[in-house]
């Protein structure tokens, strides 16, 4: 899996890339039951909305499933972040956002590197979201809006909700948001089950509430160069690994050919 020239100048220039069937059904099916085993384990690293109680964020699945464990080495989202980054990558973030249908509520305008800087410690804002979609997203079902652009603008001023949701996130000013979505506009992520989307740490971003009957479950790899690491470890181990082993990438059938040792 390479990245074509075109591909990584839209990346560039928007801050995010949509790459439709990256995945297959068959994928996608397998990953999906995995989805369903790690939902139903009792653990603080299952996050629940503030008010429905259904899950909101699974993290640190990799460590918790073997397929995930063999989802983060993919190929077809390794590959791609060694080729923008072309450094060695660790594992730093591992999640589902599922929004579940009726209740799922809204992530907040922010950037990741927001986070990843004040409580993580970590100097640049090199690290690469890879997400890969576990159903259909559509307009309905509360899909990521990007400000386009919004990366070329640096890091925007932000303050930390500890109450709108039941994640506490750094979230980008709303006068600023208001600038930037003058200045460069909005996309939405939207995409058949097994699409992917790369994204990079200063993009502002979020997504609305999910007034629909349906789920919205989104896959989540952050990778960040190994020279960027975190320094600071305030938050807990699910939100941030403390693995800085270089990954490396597995066959591009590991999913489907599970008997086969990677
Ligand atoms: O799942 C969502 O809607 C938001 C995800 C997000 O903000 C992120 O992965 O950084």
């Amino acid at each position: 899996m390479h990245l074509t020239s075109l591909q990584l100048t839209e990346f560039h220039e928007n801050g995010f890339l949509l790459l439709p069937d990256l995945f297959s059904r068959e994928e996608v099916a397998v990953l999906n039951q995995a989805k369903e085993e790690v939902f139903a384990q009792e653990t603080n690293a299952n996050v629940v909305e503030k008010k429905s109680g259904e899950v909101r964020t699974a993290m640190g699945l990799h460590l918790r499933n073997e397929t995930f464990a063999r989802l983060v080495r993919h190929p077809r989202l390794v590959k791609p972040a060694q080729q923008i980054l072309s450094e060695d990558l660790y594992v730093q973030q591992v999640k589902i956002n599922v929004k579940s249908a009726f209740d799922g509520e809204a992530w907040q305008w922010h950037y990741d590197f927001a986070t990843h800087h004040a409580d993580d410690g970590v100097a640049e804002p090199l690290a690469l979201n890879l997400h890969v979609f576990l159903g259909d997203v559509s307009e309905f079902n509360g899909p990521l809006y990007f400000i386009k652009g919004s990366h070329k603008c640096g890091a925007a001023a932000s303050h930390h909700d500890t109450t709108t949701t039941s994640y506490p996130l750094w979230c980008v000013d709303q006068n600023e948001v208001t600038e930037l979505v003058e200045h460069g506009g909005l996309a939405s992520a939207t995409g058949a089950a097994g699409t992917g989307l790369i994204f990079g740490d200063v993009l502002v971003h979020g997504s609305p509430p999910n007034m629909s009957p349906w789920d919205r479950p989104i896959f989540s790899l952050i990778l960040n160069a190994v020279s960027n690491k975190q320094t600071s470890f305030v938050r807990p181990e699910h939100k941030h690994h403390t693995d800085y082993t270089p990954v490396t990438p597995l066959a591009d059938d590991c999913l489907l050919r599970q008997e086969v040792a990677q």
